[in-house]
């Protein structure tokens, strides 16, 4: 998320609040009207990174690689229309993590021939947090993604929700990316936990 996705909520308090809830990774997505830059969005994302800190989480940047090099983040996260991937990795090192957001398995091969570490694929279904996102994909490219490539790690995107996770989780996925749906809740960690509830295997109590 980015600040712009925090609604009525203090971003860091919101972020914050996630952590406790139990989120294992963050990316900084700042987009839309609003939207820090310059200095601002600097002191931001590095507030960001020592609060993950804090909590053992590793911090991604969307997009934006200096500002991922210049706070030192984990991991930097493109799209496809961003700097070429081969690129980004020149300019990261081979340390930092570099995910690509796919949607065949043509384009995962691109990104893992250039040094991918992991693959966003979505949406699967409709969103309204990312205004210029593709149709929803629902789940069958995920599939043949991970029967060419089982070992590499893919994350799934774009509406999803406690109630529709698990056909994601189903298709493979080693994570899912989330936006409105924990940082609108009414309680997040309590939204957390179902997310955690849904992953097949993992249902508790
Ligand atoms: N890429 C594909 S869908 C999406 C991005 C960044 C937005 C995901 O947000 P939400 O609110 O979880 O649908
Ligand atoms: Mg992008």
């Amino acid at each position: 998320m980015g600040t712009t996705n925090a609604g009525t909520k203090e971003p860091l308090a919101l972020l914050k609040e996630a952590l406790q809830g139990g989120i294992t990774h963050f990316q900084l997505r700042e987009k839309g009207n609003g939207a820090l830059t310059g200095d601002a969005l600097v002191e931001f994302a590095a507030n960001c990174k020592s609060l993950c800190g804090e909590y053992g989480v590793p911090m991604f940047i969307n997009d934006d690689v200096e500002l991922a090099c210049t706070i030192e983040a984990d991991g930097i996260h493109i799209g496809q229309d961003d700097m070429s991937c081969d690129e980004v990795r020149k300019r990261i090192g081979a340390s930092m993590a570099l995910g690509v957001s796919v949607h065949s398995v043509k384009e995962a091969n691109e990104a893992l021939t250039c040094g991918a570490t992991y693959l966003g694929m979505g949406p699967v279904f409709g969103t309204r947090t990312k205004s210029d996102a593709k149709p929803p994909a629902g789940v069958a490219e995920i599939i043949k993604v991970k029967t060419q490539y089982p070992n590499v790690p893919v994350i799934g995107i774009g509406g999803i929700e406690p109630g529709n996770s698990e056909i994601v989780w189903r298709a493979g996925v080693s994570g899912i990316a989330v936006i409105s749906s924990i940082a609108q809740a009414e309680d997040v960690a309590e939204q957390i936990e179902r997310f955690k509830q849904s992953i097949p295997g993992r249902r508790v109590g």
